[in-house]
């Protein structure tokens, strides 16, 4: 029997305009009449001529709306002439798994039903990323044809009739329209383990888990209830065999048990309170789509993002892929420390400076010119996929410590010995008044445009800097030319500290102010310093300078990390 299709008409929705990952709103807000079907729609409008024919994947971390979303999207896929629809068992697979699954199926898109590490349930937040071929999120050429298209949406296309319970694995055949169309609902986690068995060599992981070469490694792997939980079960229960007690929050719930799935030392405080006790060598967690990643050692030792990503970059040879394939070049999103840059000098490779998004690494790896790139919001990653991937940076560091034989501390300890220490924070001010916010970034944009600023001296008690350079960031991608501007006003100091400032495009409402401080040293004995009183001074200087306080209304960040 042909199922019929259906054109409905709709009206444009405000501000469905993707941010730096995807579209994000309350749940309310994608549950009304409409709202869903009009994103969706623009999504596969977007993509004109490649549509027909073609394989798409979908799935999500499991948050709220997340199967209905399914649903709506296969319903929809069927009537705009796609030809097969992958989906993850129950709606579930993770960012990286989506990204794996393009590039191993050659599918033509995928769509993620995630808001990341926004808080889930029926009163927080949903959302949809969209990848394209290559695996990676779609450029800003691509999101910005999606927004165009849904300020005169007019009309969806639908195929009510395509019902398929996607609780169970298998593929079910349809005719719509005269037109065959498939649904195939998969394993999960299956093409990802296989893959990650591929990149890593399981065996010296499961040593030091076990103990082989001294003292087994005790592991506290966190996954917040989010998407990685099936993940974290296959891998590190029944391919490495670590003990039930090495992981928690394996569950994926639809609110993440009420929290923040958000893996910093704020929201994932059980995981720093749990490895505070002395029992562990090693503890990870992860965000609610897995793609970010939280790494600590004994007694909570914390590894910064921007750190995490240069000792991977500095330690390729630990890690079965890169022996194999090679290291082409590295890069860090702008407001990242820099760290990764001291290793790229030092091994004479390309290290490229992008805007806040994974989106910017996506060309440059095609290209072949970069294999290893980090955000300081926990985003670590490869040109394994195009996604940013929590449990591949797990397995790196597991690796790292299994081949160098060495605790997390002292791979750090032995990293700044050899390249000195970026001292990194990030300042988050969540859920602020935009307006006051905008003028904020609009004082600072013209203060970048300021040439007296240059050479001003600033200072904090006995600590003084001096304005080397002050922008607002611009990007030209090298492959295709194409560029973004405004990403962030950078305060360059001459001694190579930094200050950046730009508002976050990830929240569902309000607006969000981050502040990026950086200070470099050389100086063994201030390695084991505090980070924070380290870069106390130079907290107080951009917050005087911004007049933050006065803008936001905040005398505090909402999260510091
Ligand atoms: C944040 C991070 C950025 C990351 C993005 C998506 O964006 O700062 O580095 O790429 O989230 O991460 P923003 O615009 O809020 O600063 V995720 O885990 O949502 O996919
Ligand atoms: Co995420």
């Amino acid at each position: 029997m042909s199922l019929s299709c259906y054109t409905k008409s709709t009206r444009p929705f405000e501000g469905q305009k993707p941010g730096t990952s995807g579209l994000r709103k309350a749940v309310k807000v994608f549950q009304l009449e409409n709202y869903t079907e009009n994103f969706v729609q623009c999504i596969l409008s977007a993509m004109g001529g490649a549509l027909t024919g073609c394989t798409l994947v979908v799935g999500g971390d499991g948050r709220y709306f997340g199967k209905k979303a399914v649903d709506i999207i296969i319903k929809m896929c069927a009537a705009n002439g796609v030809r097969k629809v992958l989906v993850g068992q129950n709606g579930i697979l993770s960012t990286p798994c989506v990204s794996c699954m393009i590039r191993k199926y050659k599918t033509a898109v995928g769509i993620v039903l995630t808001a990341s590490h926004n808080p889930g349930g029926p009163d927080a937040d949903f959302g949809i990323k969209f990848n394209i071929s290559n695996g990676g999120p779609a450029p800003d050429a691509v999101t910005n044809k999606i927004y165009e298209l849904s300020k005169n949406i007019v009309e969806y296309r639908i195929s009510p009739d395509v019902r398929c319970d996607i609780s169970l694995i298998g593929k079910r055949e349809f005719v719509v329209d005269s037109r065959p169309f498939t649904v195939e609902v998969i394993d999960s986690v299956e093409d990802y383990v296989e893959y990650m068995k591929e990149i890593f060599d399981f065996g010296i992981i499961k040593d030091i888990l076990h103990g082989s070469k001294g003292k087994p490694l005790k592991v506290l792997i966190n996954a917040m209830h989010g998407v990685t939980g099936p993940y974290v079960r296959r891998i590190f229960l029944e391919e490495l065999k670590a003990t039930p007690d090495s992981v928690v929050n394996i569950e994926p719930l639809e609110d993440f048990g009420g929290h923040h799935p958000d893996p910093n030392l704020t929201y994932a405080a059980d995981l720093v309170q749990a490895l505070k006790g002395g029992d562990y060598g090693f503890g990870a967690a992860f965000d609610g789509d897995g793609d970010r990643n939280m790494i600590l050692g004994h007694k909570a030792f914390f590894v910064t993002p921007s750190d995490s990503v240069a000792v991977i970059a500095d330690n390729t040879d630990c890690i079965p892929y890169f022996k194999k394939n090679g290291v082409k070049g590295l890069a860090r999103s702008m407001p990242t420390g820099c760290a990764i840059d001291r290793v790229g000098e030092k091994k004479g490779m390309e290290v490229f400076e992008v805007p806040t998004g994974w989106k910017y690494f996506g060309n440059l790896m095609d290209a072949g010119r970069l294999s290893i790139c980090g955000e300081e919001s926990f985003g670590t990653g490869s040109d394994h996929i195009r996604e940013k991937d929590g449990i591949w940076a797990v397995l790196a560091w597991l690796s790292i410590l299994a081949v160098r034989n060495m605790s997390v501390e002292q791979v750090l300890l032995s990293h700044w010995g050899t390249y000195g220490r970026n001292f990194f924070t990030r300042y988050d001010y969540e859920n602020c008044e935009s307006a006051p916010c905008n003028e904020m970034m609009t004082a600072l944009d013209a203060m970048s445009g300021d040439a007296s600023m240059v050479g001003k001296k600033l200072s904090h008690g006995d600590k003084s800097y001096t304005i080397a350079k002050i922008d607002n960031f611009e990007y030209k991608d090298p492959i295709d030319g194409a560029v973004a501007k405004k990403q962030g006003v950078r305060i360059l100091m001459s001694d190579g500290s930094r200050v950046v400032f730009r508002l976050s495009g990830t929240g569902s409402s309000g607006a969000t102010v981050r502040m990026y401080i950086e200070s470099y040293e050389s100086d063994s004995s201030t390695f084991t310093k505090d980070a924070q009183e380290v870069l106390k001074p130079l907290v107080e200087i951009a917050l005087k300078l911004s007049k933050l306080g006065d803008y936001t209304g905040r005398q505090k960040p909402t999260v510091i990390t």
